[in-house]
């Protein structure tokens, strides 16, 4: 990782020289005021944390380093991790270095099969997926630099390692989850020559397609981050922030994605389609599908894949993958019903007036894609969402590594002390 590394050393002064002079010249400069709604809303809006991978606005979306995501379709995941770290895309070389290394770590050790193998059949693919990484936590050179007295200031490099080897590896223990946990045969073994994801979509061993590969591509790009206010993000940061290394951190952070209001969001997606098929037999109407969702609100039930706490467009990731259905003339009962909640789910949650955003997240389109190319298994689909996400919340944690950041301790507060602050 000689080139990647280079990169990294030659952003470092930059990047902790203006930590310093921020801290310097502006450390007790006041930038907002917080309100008792965000304290028990989620600390939502608050900005209290730094996070320089990527950013996220309400009328536009996710950037990746400043770029919008809907520029970086055509790049690989690859490419991504290397922006997302070092704010500029590989040259061929870099690409072909980190691939190769991405690719040295592949192979995953038979403990953890044991391991994964050992859970009862009914465990949850998230639950395989955070125990299969923390169990790699035995291969962290950063606990042992730790151990062995490393400078703060050098852990990052132990850090890139790690990362470096969490990732290689989540994918082979991700397809070995989804073939474990489904009964599809044993896990496939990693293809020398391939690139990180068309290896993945290979060990997976869902489809033959070429155009799967390409979906897959996608899907990794784009879930990969999305700044570091959101659940597993945020979780990640916390405990790595106690220098617990990356195999703690993102086996935490992944636990928070596995909530149905945040990645679990794309499994409840399909399962909310897949029962309005059976409901209807088949695509509805307009009017009978408006009907049916006012039914769900009135229940109390949230539409899946629809609304942001942060976004207040069409989240542009959606748009990613509706552009790959049309482009790739996916057309089945699935895609059919994504495409029709589309035009209703907006209207209707405009008219019920609750959800400050009406318009699809992320996790709207995802699954009926796959679930196209033949992963029926929705259960597995937040598994998919992890192992992208595991790149932006590995390049977080470096980028705080590499800037020394404090351990994260707010103030919690007391319904009294509250009430005091008010008076
Ligand atoms: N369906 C029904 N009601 C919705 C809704 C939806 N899709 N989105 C928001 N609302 C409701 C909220 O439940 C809330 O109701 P209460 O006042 O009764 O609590 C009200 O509208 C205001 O909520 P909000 O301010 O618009 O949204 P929040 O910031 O509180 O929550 C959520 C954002 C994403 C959690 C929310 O929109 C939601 O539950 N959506 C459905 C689940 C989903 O798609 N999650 C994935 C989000 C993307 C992501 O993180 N992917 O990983």
């Amino acid at each position: 990782m000689d080139l990647f590394k280079a990169r990294l050393d030659e952003k470092l002064p930059q990047l902790r020289a203006e930590r310093t002079s921020l801290l310097k010249e502006h450390g007790d400069s006041q930038i907002t005021t917080v309100a008792i709604e965000q304290v028990l809303g989620g600390m939502r809006a608050v900005p209290a944390l730094l996070c320089e991978t990527s950013s996220v606005s309400a009328d536009e979306g996710l950037r990746i380093r400043n770029i919008p995501i809907l520029d970086l379709t055509t790049q690989s995941p690859e490419d991504i991790f290397f922006l997302l770290c070092t704010g500029s895309l590989p040259n061929d070389a870099e690409r072909a270095e980190i691939s190769a290394a991405f690719a040295a770590k592949a192979h995953v050790p038979d403990s953890i099969w044991n391991v994964l193998k050992a859970l009862p059949k009914d465990t949850h693919p998230m639950v395989m997926l955070s125990i299969g990484i923390l169990a790699m936590e035995k291969y962290s050179a950063f606990r042992s630099a730790y151990e062995a007295g490393a400078s703060k200031d050098d852990l990052w490099k132990a850090t890139l390692e790690d990362c470096i080897t969490l990732l290689g590896s989540v994918t082979t223990i991700a397809a070995g989850i989804y073939r474990i946990r489904f009964d599809k045969g044993e896990p496939i073994a990693p293809t020398a020559g391939l690139d990180w994801s068309a290896n993945f979509a290979t060990m997976l061993g869902v489809s033959n397609n070429k155009s799967w590969e390409d979906l897959v591509r996608l899907y990794l790009v784009l879930h990969s981050d999305h700044e570091g206010g959101n659940v597993s993000a945020m979780t990640s940061h916390v405990v790595s922030s106690a220098l617990s290394d990356v195999f703690y951190s993102v086996s935490a952070g992944l636990n928070g994605l596995a909530g149905p209001l945040h990645g679990l969001a794309n499994q409840e997606c399909l399962r909310f389609i897949v029962d309005l098929h059976e409901e209807f037999g088949g695509v509805p109407s307009d009017e009978a599908l408006r009907e049916y969702c006012f039914k769900r609100l009135a229940g109390g039930q949230v539409i899946p894949g629809y609304g942001h706490a942060v976004l207040r467009v069409t989240d542009p990731r959606f748009t990613a993958f509706y552009n790959f259905a049309e482009s790739h003339d996916l057309n089945d009962d699935n895609v059919q019903f994504m495409k029709k909640l589309f035009k209703i789910v907006p209207e209707v949650l405009t008219e019920q007036g609750k959800a400050k955003n009406p318009w699809p997240n992320v996790d709207a389109a995802s699954g009926s894609l796959l679930y196209y190319y033949g992963m029926k298994e929705f259960e597995f689909y937040t598994v998919m969402f992890g192992v992208s996400r595991a790149m932006g919340i590995c390049s977080q944690i470096l980028v705080h590594r590499m800037l020394g950041s404090s351990i994260v301790r707010p103030k919690s507060m007391t319904f009294a002390e509250l009430r005091s602050m008010v008076k």
